[in-house]
């Protein structure tokens, strides 16, 4: 019998360099190669407020204003991926903040420069998970990928 962790979902956006470069497919590409699954996914463009909310533990900080200026410039995806430790795997995909601090063959590692730039945001916890999710999604958003799931995990 295979050890398992909780299914968990964690909030995902490609960020708006993400988009403008044409590296949202790269980067679904890799959580699903993982095997993890989409649950939910759109494109938008987050509103000042909207952001402030999202990144709201970094109220006061001196990136601040700049970070909710870059993550409302322009469109951006939001997935909601699902599976097995989703939330601690999806952070090791992303790699460290800072692009120079990322583990080789990560997203940021391979394909961002600056922390400013990097791409990609994925939820650190399961406490925020739960929170940023609900910025992004309703209930009726989500669809059941249980079946995909169960089949991933028998292979
Ligand atoms: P996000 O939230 O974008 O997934 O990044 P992390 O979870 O990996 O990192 P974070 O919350 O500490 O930072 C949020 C966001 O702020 C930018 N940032 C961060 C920055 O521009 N300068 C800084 O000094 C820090 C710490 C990058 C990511």
């Amino acid at each position: 019998m295979r050890a398992s962790m909780p299914i968990e979902r964690t909030l995902i956006l490609c960020k708006p360099d993400a988009v403008s470069r044409g590296l949202v497919g790269e980067i679904i590409t890799r959580i699903e190669r993982r095997g993890y699954v989409i649950a939910a996914m759109k494109l938008l463009q987050l509103a000042g407020d909207a952001a402030r909310d999202h990144y709201a533990e970094h109220r006061g900080k001196p990136f601040f204003d700049d970070l909710v200026n870059f993550i409302t410039s322009g469109p951006i995806v939001a997935v909601a991926a699902e599976g097995e430790g989703a939330i601690e795997g999806c952070r090791q995909l992303m790699g460290a903040t800072n692009p120079l601090a990322a583990a080789p063959g990560s997203i940021r590692a391979d394909f961002a420069q600056t922390i400013g730039r990097n791409l990609i945001h994925g939820s650190d916890g399961a406490t925020s998970a739960e929170r940023e999710l609900k910025l992004f999604f309703d209930d009726r958003d989500f669809v059941s990928r249980r079946h995909d799931l169960e089949r991933w995990m028998r292979e």
